[in-house]
């Protein structure tokens, strides 16, 4: 109804809260993890949108809720996020064609407000996406 796509709309809003990924990286909620170093982690979407999905996240949010509240500080983890898609691609076998996407903001369709990228591969990816 009215009222419930509301309270979804709002809840998909940056508010700078803590959201389930904390969780992921404390393993207080279980993940599969492909693949993690000092200063990243990728594991299995939950809702996976392709044979292949994995999101990597910064183990430290640091104000990361979206891309676009990076700041210079975050240079060197955006480059680490972004070397750690081609390290998950060469892992999962889809480095001849795959696709790395963030989604920010609302409109977007961003549901979780601590930077991620989507690693997506294993079928072929059309473009435009929706
Ligand atoms: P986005 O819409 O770009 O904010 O993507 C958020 C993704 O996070 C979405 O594809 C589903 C995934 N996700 C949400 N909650 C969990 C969870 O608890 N575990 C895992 N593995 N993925 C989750």
């Amino acid at each position: 109804d009215e009222e419930a796509s509301a309270r979804a709309a709002a809840a998909r809003v940056d508010s700078g809260a803590p959201t389930i990924f904390d969780k992921i990286i404390s393993k207080e909620i279980p993940s599969t993890v492909v693949y993690e170093d000092d200063k990243v982690l990728a594991f299995r979407d939950i809702n996976p949108q392709a044979p292949v999905h994995v999101l990597i996240i910064p183990k430290q949010r640091d104000g990361l809720t979206e891309l676009g509240k990076a700041d210079h500080r975050h240079e060197e983890v955006l480059g680490r996020l972004l070397y750690a898609a081609k390290v998950v691609a060469e892992k999962e076998g889809i480095s001849e064609g795959f696709r790395v996407v963030i989604n920010n903001g609302a409109s977007a369709c961003q549901s979780v407000y601590h930077l991620h990228l989507h690693v997506l591969g294993g079928r072929l990816m059309k473009w435009p996406p929706g």
